[in-house]
């Protein structure tokens, strides 16, 4: 640990970040429906199917093994876990809510009460520890029965059943939960609509036409939520929640430095604008016009867009993007989600994710420029393959250097006058990755003994960088 001459605001919300879908486990517990990420195969199929972006893949093939189906377990260990939560000192726990464990098929009136009664029992034990529960509404997870029935969110009608599933949630947890996000990375959409958005385009030029229409429909159900958070809980704080990836153009050449601006328009600024200013952008325009993209948009649609704008921004940060117009094969970087061009400046994971800490910065002072709302960083971290010694111990020194690294950038950008609410580092304890499938690409500052063939003991075990994190909270980011 070292001095860090950083001032991270009083009442900053340090902690971490999970998602339902991968780590609850009991995917067929207690009235709980079938979902998205209950059918999802890991391994090479799943790297694929975000690689194609889901083209062509036949969402209810049943030959894979399902990896989350027991998760770590969460659904049934969740005291252990939460207790070592607040050993760490979080103020704060990201999580997010199973759609199909309230409504299992989706399209019902009536929510599943044991389904409630769990999300009950998770956030009575936070607040038993002084955590504030931070709850995403909708986590790539959407039931299975609205993707079978309806085709996810091509359909308008999903609007009324998410409108009416968080309504159930505001009014369930009004006492128990203040800070709430939509739709997990709603611009991932555009790069993997499957996870998004719940369908598998055919081909390139209907992904587009399909992902801004479902997306238009995600906009009206997240600005429907808005109002309903506003309208139950008073002094709610309600997000939108971007995956934000920098864009930066690889060289000085105009034409490129347009490219990379228009990518960061169209992937960041699109959803940014709907959520916190209430409107499409002026260059939306044109980019419909220019890939064949036409909007079924309804009366009605933009007043409530307008009216009901979010209280801050979520956004999860792993890379910055470099962009060339005229690319060439030999400039991707395998295995890198978002695409793009190599950085002849940057490090990558073993899965090919670009470090760039400097990166959260820019993000920081990019969206704090354009909204002037508060920032929250709620996903950041490195997927790593852990060891675990001979003395049972896990030196995972990389994660630390990583963890260290980014956190110094954000108190840069607090110092640079950005409104930073919080940060929760991604996967805080080891669960299932959403692009693998898999357990082995491990985030976590607590080791989870679980294996991609589905072996081990689920035992919890402290890492070495769970005492450097506990630190970091303790002295408010001033030792890092
Ligand atoms: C984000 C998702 C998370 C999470 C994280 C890390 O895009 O919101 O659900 O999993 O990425 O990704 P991965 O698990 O693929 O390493």
């Amino acid at each position: 640990m070292a001095k860090s001459n950083l001032q991270f605001p009083d009442g900053f919300l340090w902690g971490g970040a999970t998602a339902a879908n991968q780590l609850e486990g009991a995917y067929d517990k207690d009235g709980k429906g079938l979902n998205l990420a209950d059918v999802l195969p890991g391994g090479k199929v799943r790297t694929q199917i975000m690689k194609d972006h889901g083209f062509a893949f036949e969402i209810d093939a049943d030959k894979y093994r399902y990896p989350n189906h027991e998760g770590i377990d969460f659904y049934h260990r969740y005291k252990e876990d939460i207790a070592l939560f607040a050993e760490m000192g979080f103020k704060a726990y990201r999580m997010s809510i199973a759609w199909s464990r309230i409504f299992p098929r989706g399209d019902e009136q009536e929510p599943n009460e044991a389904g409630l009664a769990f999300y009950d029992r998770v956030f009575d034990e936070l607040h038993k520890h002084g955590i504030e529960p931070v709850v995403t509404i909708s986590h790539y997870e959407m039931p299975l029965h609205l993707i079978k029935e309806y085709g996810g969110w091509r359909s308008r009608e999903v609007i009324g059943f998410f409108e009416n599933y968080a309504t159930t949630l505001f009014k369930r947890y009004k006492d128990k939960v203040k800070y709430w996000m939509t739709f997990n990375e709603i611009n991932g959409a555009v790069f993997h609509p499957i996870m998004g958005l719940g369908f598998s385009p055919k081909d390139e030029e209907s992904k587009l036409q399909e992902s801004f229409q479902g997306l238009h429909h995600q906009f009206v159900a997240s600005s429907l939520a808005v109002k309903a958070g506003h309208e139950i809980i008073p002094g709610s704080q309600i997000g939108c929640m971007l995956i934000y990836a920098p864009v930066y153009s690889y060289d000085c050449n105009p034409d490129n430095i347009f490219h990379a601006l228009r990518e960061e328009q169209v992937f960041n600024y699109i959803c940014g604008d709907v959520h916190v200013r209430g409107e499409y952008p002026v260059f939306a325009k044109r980019f419909f016009k220019e890939n064949h993209i036409k909007l079924d948009i309804r009366e009605g649609d933009l007043d409530v867009i307008k009216e009901h704008t979010v209280d801050y921004i979520g956004f999860s940060y792993y890379m910055s993007r470099t962009e060339k117009k005229i690319k060439d094969e030999s400039d991707f970087i395998e295995g890198n989600i978002l695409n793009g061009a190599k950085n002849p400046f940057l490090k990558a994971s073993d899965w090919g994710w670009e470090i760039d800490p400097v990166g959260l910065r820019i993000s920081l002072n990019q969206l704090y420029d354009r909204y002037r709302v508060p920032l929250f960083v709620v996903e950041n971290g490195l997927g790593a393959y852990d060891k675990v010694e001979e003395d049972g111990s896990i030196q995972d020194d990389y994660r630390i250097d990583y963890l260290r690294e980014h956190i110094r950038e954000i108190g840069e950008a607090v110092e640079d006058g950005v409104d930073v609410m919080g940060y929760t580092a991604w996967g805080c304890i080891d669960l299932v990755s959403m692009s693998t499938g898999q357990m082995s690409k491990r985030y976590g500052f607590i080791y989870v003994d679980k294996h991609d063939d589905g072996t081990g003991t689920l035992e919890r075990k402290k890492k070495k960088s769970f005492d450097w994190y506990q630190q970091v909270i303790s002295t408010n980011g001033s030792e890092l």
